[in-house]
């Protein structure tokens, strides 16, 4: 759906305004993620004057302008009630829930999804997504602390009364007004926004926090906080290596998959999440000061998708690597994951993006020729699909590294999809699905590409 009724607001279009808008709170908020989108320009634009070849590539794909621009955020929220309000928003502005995420095997209370475009265009147009928590309250252990976190997130409401007219508003309507959309992006920003008072007591912060650091955070103030955003980097290498000098604390390690010659998936760091002055609000009214940390800055560098053989294949490697216990290196456990095209492609690793080869000369009804043969031929090309998604093992050293220690460490619970989709009350995509089907788009526009080139000679 990429046309709007007259006076609308493209969905695409209203998710730029609003990722623009978080931006400059965010920037604000924390100076120091200001820091670090120049030091990712900065290097950007180093790879972009040493490479000229990925500097044609991106200006010829449409990427160059917004290459600066945030890739992504996250927020945690405590109910089904909030998670079903965010979804709603979130359709508003074309984004879908893709992929579920466990992140209880790796010692964090939740579970999670991201919201993203799930068009071709959408995703150029503002790849912005979120990356969106749902707090376990059935893992908090203390079934006192339990029913007392239950009890304060059901009286908290994450969205302005205008905003969630606002929301009802336009779906009434099938989308934003253009005239509206500033005060639409505005009244929801609020609820993203940072407060610097807790809406409970230090006790209870401290009961909370004893629990898990996460279920501090969730549980205690207002509402869902954005606690980092994200920039896009050509070189994620250069940029950890140079964040100590731009006064910038870099995580331990870069999570994901080693750097390779064809970069697979996803690969992030960020930097540590700030203490930050709060203040919890007694029972007698007084309001006395105290410390939090939740928020951060990231960068990532993203790669090829992989099938789920693929898959398969890298999360043997960082199984391996995790063994290891640091004695056997990164680059070392994805030794034998090829790093060249022709084998990735040959042994079905990745998902591929087809185009008609450039200068190829179309015999007529070449369309209709299995894939296989029109490869061999060389009328077709083939490229990774970039992954648009996130990594679970990945997410959980983020999260990890931010919330500072406390927790048990891990939790024995099961994922549990089923659970995640009924608070959100509706089913999540697949992320493989979606990346076939991508597949299968590419090879259909090609196919009609190879019928107009044969016509017209
Ligand atoms: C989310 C951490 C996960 C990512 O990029 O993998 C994440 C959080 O800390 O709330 O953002
Ligand atoms: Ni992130």
């Amino acid at each position: 759906m990429t046309e709007s009724a007259i006076g609308l607001l493209a969905p695409d279009a209203l998710r730029a305004r609003f990722s623009a808008a978080m931006s400059a709170m965010y920037r604000e908020e924390v100076p120091q993620y200001g820091a670090l989108i120049e030091l990712v320009k900065g290097i950007n634009a180093q790879v972009l004057a040493a490479d000229p070849v990925l500097h044609r590539q991106l200006r010829d794909s449409g990427e160059l302008q917004r290459l600066d621009v945030e890739r992504h955020g996250a927020i945690r929220v405590g109910t089904a009630d909030e998670l079903r309000w965010l979804t709603r928003l979130f359709a508003l502005m074309g984004m879908q829930p893709v992929a579920y995420y466990d992140l209880a095997a790796a010692g964090v209370p939740v579970h999670s999804t991201a919201f993203r475009p799930v068009t071709a265009e959408g995703l150029k147009a503002s790849p912005f997504r979120l990356f969106t928590s749902l707090l376990r309250l059935e893992l908090i252990e203390d079934p006192v602390l339990r029913a007392r976190a239950e009890a304060i997130l059901a009286r908290r409401q994450i969205f302005s009364g205008r905003a969630r007219t606002a929301m009802v508003e336009a779906e009434r309507k099938g989308g934003v007004a253009d005239s509206e959309a500033d005060g639409f992006v505005a009244a929801v920003l609020e609820t993203f926004r940072w407060q610097r008072t807790a809406s409970v007591d230090q006790a209870t912060y401290q009961a909370m926090r004893q629990a898990h650091p996460l279920v501090a955070d969730v549980v205690c103030f207002q509402g869902p906080h954005i606690n980092h955003l994200t920039p896009r980097t050509l070189d994620i290498d250069a940029v950890q290596q140079a964040m100590p000098d731009f006064g910038i604390q870099p995580k331990a390690v870069i999570e994901g998959p080693p750097r390779r010659r064809l970069p697979l998936l996803l690969r992030q760091t960020s930097f540590i999440a700030l203490r930050e002055s709060i203040l919890f609000r007694e029972d007698d009214g007084h309001e006395v000061p105290g410390s939090h940390t939740a928020r951060f800055g990231e960068i990532e560098q993203r790669g090829a998708a992989l099938t789920a053989a693929g898959r398969a294949r890298y999360d043997a490697c960082l199984a391996r690597a995790g063994q290891g216990e640091g004695t056997l290196d990164l680059g070392a456990a994805f030794a034998d994951f090829p790093d060249d095209w022709a084998s990735m492609q040959a042994e079905g690793l990745a998902h591929l993006e087809y185009q008609v080869a450039a200068g190829a000369v179309i015999p007529a009804g070449a369309e209709a020729w299995p894939v296989e043969v029109l490869l061999a031929h060389g009328l077709l090309s083939t490229r990774p699909l970039t992954y648009e998604d996130f990594l679970p093992v990945s997410a959980a050293g983020i999260f990890q590294s931010n919330l500072g220690e406390g927790g048990p460490g891990h939790y024995r619970a099961a994922p549990s999809r089923q659970a995640f989709e009924e608070a959100m009350g509706r089913p999540l995509l697949d992320e493989q699905d979606w990346y076939a089907a991508q597949s299968a788009a590419s090879l259909q526009a090609a196919r009609q590409q190879l019928e107009v080139q044969a016509g017209s000679r």
